[in-house]
C-alpha cells in the first residue's frame, strides 16, 4: 500500500516536471541557421572574459587567486602538475533535475531537443567554456555528446558527425583527458554491461566500447576510463558472481587486445565506487580492483581513476584511496569533486576544502605528478546555482582549491618536520635487524631470540597532535 502511494507521488511529481520544462520558454531552436537566432558561434558566454591569475589579494569571483599556471612549484609549472579537465556531462548536460524535482537550469542556448544539431551547438559552447577557463582537456561519454539512436549504426553515425566538429574545434593543443562509454543509463543495461546476465548485452556495451575507444583515440584523448555504474548486484541470490566476475575480466581482456590492434596508446583506466546506482558495484574501492587485476593478470594494462567522492562512499578517505593506488603503482587519474559529510550519497561537488586539497596534492607529488593523467571536475552546480557565470565560478573555485593545495604540499616540503617526524617514528627499523626484516631475511628464531634479549619495551609516542599541528601550520 505504502509502495503504491509512493509510486502515485512518483508519478505526480514527473507531470509537475513535464509541465514545468514545457512551462520554461524555449529558446533558439539548435538548427535555426539564416533566422534572427543566428549559430551562436563564440557567442555562449558573452559577458565572461578569458579567466586570469590576479593573486590572493583579489576579489574578482571571475580571476585565480591561487592558480597561476606558468608559475614553477617544485619543479614543475602548475598547469603541468594539475592538468585540468571539464567534465562535458555535468557542465553541459547537468539540468539540476533530481528525483523529487524537475530541471532548474536550462541553458539560453539549449532548444530542449535532444538532437545531433543540438549536441553540435552543446560541443562550441563547451570549448568557448574551456578556451575562457583556460584549461588544455575535456571528459566525456558517447551518449553526452551525441544523441543515442535507434540502432548502433544510427548511434555510431550521430557519434561520428558530433565528433568531426570536436576535433574541428579543438585545435592543436586541447584533447580529452579521457573518453568513456555510457553503459549504465539505457534500460538494456539493467542487469550490467559486462557483467550482464544477457549474453547480447555483453555484445553490445563491447560495440560501444569499441567505437567510444576509437573516437577517443582520434580525439588525441589521453586515457580511456571504466566505470562500472551497473557492474554488480542486488541480491546475491539471483546472481553467479564468480561468473560475472570471469566475464567482467574477459572484457577488459577483450579492450585490451583491441587497444592494441587500433594502435591506441592511452592507459586504460578503472574507476572504483562502492554503490549508487547498483548497491554493491563490483570496483567496490582501489584496494578490491587492484586485486582483481592483479586475480586476472591485468595489472600492468590498467591504472585507477580515483574520484574523491566515490572513495568517502567506501568508508575512505580520497587521501586513502589515492595513495592505496600511488603505493601499487596505480595511480593513473582523480576525479576531482568532494561530497557533503552530512549527506550519504554522491553528491559530486567541486572541492573547497584545503586541507583534503593538500591531502589530496601531497599523493600526487609523492607520485611525482599524475600524466598522462590530470584532475578532471567531476562536479556540478547545486541545484540551486542557475547562472550561467555559476559554472565558471564553480570551475575556478576547485582550480584554485587544487592549486592551493599545491603550494601547501610545497610548504610543508620545504619545513620538513613532518617527514621528519614520520621517518623518526620508523627509526628502529634503520638498523642491521630492521634491515633483514625488510628484506624478508628475518625469521622467527632469530626474532624470538632478540625479543627475549630486548625484554619488555619502552614504546614511544606517536605525536599525532604534533603532526597534525605541523599540518595546520601550512594550510
Ligand atoms: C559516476 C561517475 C562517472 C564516471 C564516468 O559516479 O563518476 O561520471 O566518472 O562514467
Ligand atoms: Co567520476
Amino acid at each position: 500500500m505504502k509502495a503504491a502511494k509512493f509510486s502515485f507521488f512518483i508519478l505526480c511529481l514527473h507531470v509537475v516536471s513535464l509541465v514545468v520544462i514545457v512551462g520554461i520558454p524555449q529558446t533558439c531552436p539548435a538548427d535555426s541557421s539564416g533566422s534572427k537566432c543566428g549559430d551562436w558561434a563564440g557567442e555562449f558566454f558573452p559577458s565572461i572574459p578569458k579567466i586570469k591569475y590576479e593573486g590572493p589579494s583579489s576579489k574578482n569571483p571571475l580571476a585565480f587567486k591561487w592558480y597561476n599556471p606558468e608559475e614553477e612549484i617544485l619543479g614543475k609549472k602548475m598547469k603541468d602538475w594539475l592538468r585540468f579537465s571539464v567534465a562535458f556531462w555535468h557542465t553541459f548536460r547537468g539540468t539540476g533535475g533530481d528525483p523529487f524535482g524537475a530541471p532548474t537550469k536550462m541553458w539560453p542556448w539549449e532548444d530542449g531537443t535532444n538532437s545531433v544539431a543540438m549536441a553540435k551547438r552543446r560541443m562550441r559552447a563547451n570549448f568557448e567554456f574551456i578556451d575562457k577557463l583556460g584549461v588544455d582537456f575535456w571528459c566525456f561519454h558517447d551518449r553526452d555528446i551525441a544523441p543515442d539512436g535507434k540502432t548502433l549504426e544510427e548511434a555510431n553515425a550521430n557519434l561520428d558527425e558530433v565528433i568531426a566538429l570536436a576535433k574541428e574545434l579543438q585545435g592543436t593543443k586541447i584533447r580529452p583527458l579521457w573518453g568513456t562509454a555510457q553503459l549504465f543509463m539505457h534500460p538494456r543495461y539493467m542487469h550490467g554491461a559486462a557483467t550482464s546476465s544477457e549474453l547480447g548485452v555483453y555484445a553490445y556495451a563491447a560495440a560501444q566500447v569499441k567505437k567510444a575507444m576509437e573516437v577517443t583515440h582520434y580525439l588525441g584523448g589521453e586515457n580511456y576510463v571504466f566505470w562500472g555504474g551497473r557492474e554488480g548486484y542486488q541480491t546475491l541470490l539471483n546472481t553467479d558472481m564468480e561468473r560475472e566476475l570471469n566475464h567482467m575480466a574477459s572484457f577488459f581482456e577483450a579492450a585490451v587486445a583491441y587497444k592494441k590492434k587500433i594502435g591506441y596508446n592511452g592507459t586504460l583506466l578503472i574507476e572504483p565506487k562502492p554503490q549508487e546506482p547498483t548497491k554493491h558495484q563490483y570496483d567496490w574501492d582501489a584496494a578490491t580492483t587492484a586485486n582483481f587485476l592483479r586475480k586476472y593478470g591485468l595489472l600492468g594494462e590498467f591504472k585507477l581513476n580515483i574520484e574523491c567522492n566515490h572513495a568517502t562512499l567506501s568508508g575512505h578517505s580520497c587521501h586513502h584511496e589515492l595513495e592505496t593506488a600511488r603505493i601499487n603503482g596505480l595511480l593513473g587519474n582523480i576525479d576531482a569533486n568532494t561530497g557533503d559529510p552530512q549527506i550519504g550519497w554522491d553528491t559530486d561537488q567541486f572541492m573547497t576544502d584545503i586541507a583534503e586539497a593538500t591531502l589530496v596534492m601531497q599523493s600526487v607529488v609523492r607520485n611525482g605528478g599524475i600524466a598522462p593523467g590530470g584532475f578532471n571536475f567531476d562536479a556540478k552546480l547545486r541545484r540551486e546555482s542557475t547562472d550561467v557565470e555559476d559554472l565558471f565560478i564553480a570551475h575556478v573555485g576547485g582550480m584554485d582549491t587544487m592549486a592551493r593545495g599545491l603550494r601547501n604540499v610545497a610548504k610543508l616540503i620545504e619545513d620538513g618536520s613532518l617527514a621528519e617526524l614520520v621517518l623518526n617514528r620508523y627509526q628502529s627499523f634503520d638498523s642491521e635487524l630492521g634491515a633483514l626484516v625488510e628484506a624478508g631475511k628475518a625469521d622467527f628464531d632469530l626474532l624470538e631470540k632478540k625479543a627475549m634479549e630486548w625484554g619488555e619495551l619502552q614504546v614511544p609516542s606517536a605525536k599525532q597532535e604534533l603532526a597534525e599541528m605541523i599540518f595546520q601550520s601550512v594550510l
